[in-house]
């Protein structure tokens, strides 16, 4: 008797805990970027976007584990829910898509074998979006010229799931280090976290008053022989697909006039290495590994140094920074709410493939 209660306690407690690390990742918003790098404007959201203000939230609604399908079920058309419209942005716009790290980039042991930059986000786009989209058509098919497969897309930008800033707050060494070294006050939307983000220009020529279409791919395998569990290694894909309202015409003046301000507040600042990449002349973005990021009881990556981007990063006086603005769509209701759901959750080993 007693034996069974406690193996129904054990399961019981084993249920909880995977409930309370079923957290992945995915985009929870879509901002444009200013040309002094800061977020303006409204946010938009994902298709079929689940407020994490709503009563029966749960990130089960959001995270997605991609297979065959490109999209979750609940993202396959251009819907969006009650409260969270797409963004708006002109052709060639810079904006940004934020995530919330979830222990992948500060808890990296959590998951043996897995890449040193978290992995690896690909943003696909397309004027032609298609109901159920299958990932082997899209995913490292579709290319920067948009040649790849059935030619319906571009492969717009990719980016280390690490930005080299991001953390959730835990007791390991990488999110305590980045505390100290990107603090910010909590707000409402992230808590005491920094939230992860990828950044990069929607096409120029992306026709106006039309939604353009993204699909967010981040591509966190397992290397082989790394998990004793997983001789083979396993693919682990999860993707977020959304839909931007490309509204008038491109803003050429503005961007060219771009200039990223310095130590400008984190809370609402594009990552500067991403935002000189998209600015800079130097071609289609692409993942840079940042020297500063550290992984303690890691070897560092042997990598190459990034091209710099002089006219870009020359400082300018910081009372130059304009005040922030309010972000309107960022109203929330419950602070506790929000500071509860981004507590730290590290991250559940999916099942095996
Ligand atoms: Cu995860």
């Amino acid at each position: 008797m007693r034996g069974f209660i406690s193996k129904g306690l054990q399961l019981l407690l084993l249920s909880l805990t995977f409930t309370d690390t079923s957290a992945h990742s995915w985009v929870e918003q879509l901002t444009v970027i200013a040309p002094n790098g800061t977020f303006v404007g409204a946010p938009g959201y994902p298709r079929g976007n689940a407020l994490r203000t709503s009563a029966d939230y749960s990130d089960k609604s959001m995270t997605y584990l991609a297979t065959d399908k490109l999209c979750k079920d609940t993202q396959q058309t251009q819907t969006q829910t009650a409260k969270s419209p797409r963004l708006q942005a002109s052709p060639g716009a810079p904006i940004a898509l934020r995530y919330q790290e979830n222990g992948h980039v500060t808890l990296p042991d959590t998951q043996k074998g897995k890449p040193q930059n978290r992995g690896t986000v690909y943003v696909y786009g397309t004027t032609n979006p298609k109901e159920g989209e299958k990932l082997a058509d899209v995913h490292k098919v579709w290319n920067r010229d948009g040649t790849g497969g059935d030619k319906r897309g571009v492969l717009l930008s990719t980016q280390n799931f690490d930005d080299g800033r991001c953390y959730q707050v835990n007791g390991g060494p990488i999110s305590k280090s980045r505390q100290a070294q990107f603090p910010h006050p909590a707000d409402q939307l992230m808590g005491a976290d920094l939230w992860c983000q990828h950044d990069l220009a929607l096409p120029a020529n992306a026709p106006s008053g039309k939604p353009y279409t993204l699909y967010w791919v981040w591509d966190w395998p397992t290397a082989r022989g790394a998990d004793p569990g997983l001789p083979d290694g396993k693919q682990e894909i999860y993707t977020t697909c959304m839909d931007v309202d490309v509204t008038g015409g491109p803003q050429t003046k503005q961007l060219a006039a771009a200039k990223y301000i310095p130590d400008q507040p984190l809370n609402n600042a594009a990552i500067p290495a991403q935002f000189a990449q998209i600015m800079g002349s130097s071609g289609p973005s692409g993942p840079r590994p940042n020297p500063a990021v550290r992984y303690p009881g890691r070897t560092s990556p042997s990598v190459s140094k990034p091209p710099s981007s002089p006219s870009r990063s020359s400082p300018v006086p910081s009372k130059s920074f304009p005040p922030p603005s309010p972000r309107p769509g960022a109203t929330v209701t419950s602070f506790v709410t929000l500071i509860r759901t981004v507590a730290p959750t590290g991250c559940a080993p999916s099942a095996a493939p």
